[in-house]
């Protein structure tokens, strides 16, 4: 272990250090080849950063925790999951970034959650650092009574580790209001301190104003300046969105706000395709349908009598495709079928979503492409507003956080113009990824490279 080092600058011997370090952490090092991909040109022709002693610690975290979650169940089983808090980058600020819950959760799928946290983060334009956490428990089909032991389970672990100085997390997959209601309240138990520990708390008692939507409303935003940028507008442009949880949802509500055509979402199960349009109405149906764990995204198909099928929308045609699941969720076949159906724009509300080979055909095909950690930045953003807001023990008005979410998109929007532009094209991930990086690097080589 301690003769692992990077020989050189160069894809092949990064991922091979990535692979001899934590043989088999596929999901950790696709996020690192696609950050190091777009990067490794600017390092070499900046000396600054030409430097292996750096690009060894920016892809290594700072400490990874991992735990048992001891939990009993309602018919009294006593039941174990296990818990993991990644706290990868800490240049910027304090780690930041999402708890998520989902059977697929492993220690390679949180390192590339914060691993992309990074630059994300820096993005913003926020002194926030990187994190991510979760657990494999899965929500689906448990009591309130479940969630809530569960909850304060894993929290009675993760509370001496974390804190409104340190590490603040937020929600994710399967860990939305409720379960960060559950998580604070316990983390209040246990230490008696009312904080700004983790952001996403509901209004009344200390969340911000936006944070709800601000994920969903700050992808809209990204993809209409893009299509500015490139002389387009959103006025009936037909839109496909992938997932019907957080980020879905508000994606919706703002494309519609934008006077684009919905035609479809999704859940793990399969998909809708309301070729009339998902209405204002409709979206609150399925609002209300999620707030129940368990239900699925056919239900709308029930209520409204419209198209359902399994499997995943990239199928339509679309002028806008919106990734907002989970990742790897569109391959290169299906972007394939998205470019012989003619899309115009691919924006990531998920992180991950688009599988490298996709990415790559979209760039080819000159589709607008925006990879989630520019696209999806503006939830952690007004995670960051909610840390100011809770330190300074005042609230901003919605206007007011709203405005300050669409500058945050437009800055991040700028940076990938500025750092990704290419003769006639601009490469977003490569714009994102080097403007991210700067901040970051910058900030470790000034702290002694640490
Ligand atoms: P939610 O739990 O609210 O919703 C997740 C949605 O994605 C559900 O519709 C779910 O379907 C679907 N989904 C989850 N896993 C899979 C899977 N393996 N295959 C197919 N569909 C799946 O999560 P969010 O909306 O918060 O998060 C969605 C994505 O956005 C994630 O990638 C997350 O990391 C990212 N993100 C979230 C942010 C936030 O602020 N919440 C910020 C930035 C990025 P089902 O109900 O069937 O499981
Ligand atoms: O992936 C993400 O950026 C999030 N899940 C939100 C993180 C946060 O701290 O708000």
């Amino acid at each position: 272990m301690s003769d692992i080092r990077l020989k050189e600058i160069s894809l092949d011997a990064i991922l091979e250090l990535v692979e001899a370090r934590d043989p088999g952490q596929i999901a950790f090092r696709q996020a690192v080849h696609e950050v190091m991909e777009s990067i490794i040109p600017f390092i070499r022709e900046n000396k600054k950063y030409n430097n292996t002693g750096l690009i060894e610690r920016i892809i290594e975290p700072e400490r990874m925790i991992m735990f048992r979650v001891p939990w009993e169940d309602k018919d009294g089983n006593y039941r174990v999951n296990r818990g993991y808090r990644v706290q990868f980058n800490s240049a910027l600020g304090p780690y930041k970034g999402g708890l998520r819950f989902h059977p697929s959760v492993n220690l390679s799928i949180i390192k590339f959650l914060a691993f992309e946290q990074i630059f994300k983060n820096s993005l913003t334009g926020l002194n926030l650092g990187a994190g991510k956490g979760g657990s494999d428990f899965d929500p689906k089909e448990k009591t309130e009574a479940e969630m809530i032991r569960f909850c304060q389970s894993f929290i009675s672990e993760l509370y001496r580790h974390i804190s409104s100085e340190k590490d603040i997390p937020a929600g994710d997959i399967g860990v939305g209001e409720k379960e960060i209601g559950y998580i604070y309240g316990q983390y209040k138990r246990l230490t008696s301190r009312f904080t700004g520990v983790i952001t996403g708390k509901g209004v009344e008692y200390g969340g911000s104003t936006v944070r709800p939507q601000a994920t969903g409303f700050g992808l809209l935003y990204f993809v209409e300046e893009m299509l500015h940028h490139h002389g387009e507008s959103m006025e009936n442009k037909s839109v496909v969105i992938s997932g019907s949880g957080n980020v879905a949802q508000y994606a919706c509500e703002k494309a519609l706000e934008k006077g684009t055509r919905v035609i479809a979402m999704s859940d793990s199960n399969g998909f809708i395709h309301d070729k009339d349009g998902i209405t204002k109405e409709k979206l609150d149906f399925i609002k209300e349908l999620k707030k129940e764990r368990h239900n699925r995204i056919q239900q709308y198909a029930e209520k409204f009598g419209c198209d359902y099928s399994e499997g995943k929308p990239w199928g339509l045609k679309c002028d806008i495709a919106l990734p907002c699941a989970t990742q790897n969720e569109l391959h290169e076949t299906d972007a394939q079928n998205l470019i012989e159906n003619g899309v115009l724009c691919v924006a990531e509300g998920a992180n991950m979503p688009c599988t490298d080979a996709a990415i790559k055909l979209f760039q080819k095909s000159k589709v607008f492409y925006a990879p989630g950690k520019a696209s999806n930045a503006g939830g952690v953003a007004v995670s960051g507003m909610e840390m100011s807001q809770n330190a300074r023990r005042l609230s901003w008005t919605y206007e007011e956080v709203d405005k300050k979410l669409l500058e945050v998109m437009k800055s991040i929007h700028q940076k990938c113009v500025q750092f990704g532009t290419n003769g006639e094209q601009i490469n977003y991930m490569k714009g994102a990824n080097i403007a991210g990086f700067i901040k970051v690097a910058d900030a470790m080589i000034a702290q002694g490279y640490v």
